[in-house]
């Protein structure tokens, strides 16, 4: 090696020794550096207006620094005010908005995607762009009813639920006022008034009305639960209490769920052992069926439960009772609570065959979709709003290709995802129906759509 390579091999060592040096010169001289700041926000979309975005700084870090927005609409960097800025987003696109936040240490940026569809109501919320399908659900099911559920309280309100009911769908089911703990509160004093209301919304609109549940353990009156009389006495209330709704809506409500849910999920899925089997003996699902029968024998009568897909063995059990009631029962309510991952498809299918080769008619009764059911998302993403779309259409295909003579409708459990029973029962965010808070059509709205195809 020369002496002119050897130089230059230890130069950088020359130039370390330099550097210590100079530190040393700089002793008692402390040096801060600058706090690593962190860009962040949040953002959604305004309660009160959906082209307009609410951004929220979020940016974490000590020490001076300055935050300007990106809005993504060309013009430019707006300094960050202290609270929410709003801004509108009018024009239909994909925007993206940039946080850039500066201190002493540089700058760093938090960016988020914007799309607006208009069609879909404006922001999609959360990237996932609603259904632009002008398509109407009952018009587009040519062999079928689709319901949906509903409440004295929103047919009174009237607006945008009475309206949607109106225009999209064929047939409704009360939630919860058409229940005996509803319409018989207390020995000798039915009151019907939220099941009138609800009946004659949809007798004076044209929507079939499907009643639900005459018998149902979960809504059973205290005075029925803690009933003082004699086990006659008991059933002679009973049959009256059947009798006397069933009469009343002859004519108007062309369907009834007769019993609901008298499975246990225990291990042989025993029949519960409710007030009703314990007063009125084994056989009280067959006396329930028959005063039903007898007071109204057009109306067409139903046994309801749920976990139909996905558990074989209630399943059987199920059909069990289908069976013991031949002629008496003329349709099966298969709920359909489910997930967006399950249960599968053969199991959707097996609930269709059994209830087709039994001759009977199917109703998906109670259809939900959750898409959240192991509460590992706090926003809908895309890709589960994709996946529960796809659970829509499955469900609905299966309903679609059963023969017409089975056919009678497929009732959605609920409107908007806010208002869905599941965010209660599990106490966990989930979006598990076709609508969005503000009634936006979801991707599971096409999901629908695409199963009638
Ligand atoms: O969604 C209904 C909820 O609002 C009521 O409080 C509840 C009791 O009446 O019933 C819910 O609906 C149930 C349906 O009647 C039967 N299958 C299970 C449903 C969810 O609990």
């Amino acid at each position: 090696m020369t002496k002119f390579l050897r130089f230059f091999k230890i130069l950088p060592l020359f130039l370390l020794f330099i550097s210590c040096e100079k530190e040393e010169e700089a002793e008692g001289v402390i040096v801060i550096p600058p706090t690593k700041i962190q860009a962040k926000f949040e953002m959604s979309i305004s309660s009160t207006d959906q082209n307009v975005l609410l951004l929220d700084n979020k940016t974490t870090g000590t020490g001076d620094f300055t935050s300007e927005w990106d809005f993504g609409q060309g013009g430019s960097l707006v300094l960050d005010q202290p609270g929410i800025e709003e801004v509108r987003f009018d024009n239909d696109g994909t925007y993206s908005v940039r946080l850039i936040v500066t201190n002493a240490a540089g700058l760093t940026v938090d960016e988020k995607t914007v799309i607006v569809d208009n069609t879909a109501g404006g922001i999609c919320p959360n990237g996932v762009c609603g259904s632009t399908n002008s398509a109407i659900l009952k018009d587009a099911a040519t062999t079928f009813l689709v319901g949906n559920i509903t409440r004295a309280s929103r047919i009174n309100a009237g607006g945008q639920h009475t309206d949607l009911l109106k225009s999209t769908f064929s047939t409704i089911t009360s939630e919860y006022e058409m229940k005996m703990d509803q319409m018989y509160p207390s020995e000798g004093n039915y009151n019907f008034s939220a099941a009138d209301a609800i009946v004659n919304f949809g007798v004076n609109n044209g929507i079939n009305v499907h009643g639900h549940a005459l018998i149902w353990h979960n809504a059973t009156p205290d005075w029925v639960e803690n009933y003082s009389g004699t086990d006659a006495e008991f059933e002679a209330m009973v049959k009256d209490y059947i009798t006397t709704t069933v009469t009343r809506y002859k004519g108007k409500v062309a369907s009834w769920d007769v019993v609901n849910e008298a499975l246990e999920d225990g291990s042989g899925h025993p029949l519960r052992n409710s007030v009703f089997r314990q007063k009125m003996g084994d056989d009280y699902i067959k006396k329930c069926f028959q005063w039903a029968r007898d007071a109204d024998p057009d109306c067409l009568l139903f046994y309801n439960d749920y976990n139909m897909a996905s558990s074989p063995t209630k399943r059987a059990a199920m059909f069990n009772i289908v069976d013991s009631l031949g002629d008496l029962i003329d349709g099966v309510g298969a709920q359909m609570h489910i997930s967006y991952n399950g249960p599968s498809a053969s199991n959707i299918q097996a609930v269709a065959d059994g209830t087709v080769s039994r001759g009977k008619i199917l109703h998906f009764s109670e259809l939900d979709i959750r898409a959240n059911p192991n509460n590992d998302q706090t926003v809908l993403t895309g890709d589960r709003a994709n996946a529960q779309k796809a659970k829509f259409k499955e469900v609905v295909k299966i309903y679609n290709s059963i023969p017409l003579d089975n056919k009678y409708a497929l009732t959605v459990w609920g409107v908007r995802d806010n208002e869905s029973w599941l965010l209660n029962f599990w106490g966990h965010i989930d979006w598990p129906l076709m609508y969005d808070d503000n009634y936006n059509k979801k991707p599971a709205y096409d999901g629908f759509l695409e199963g009638l195809e």
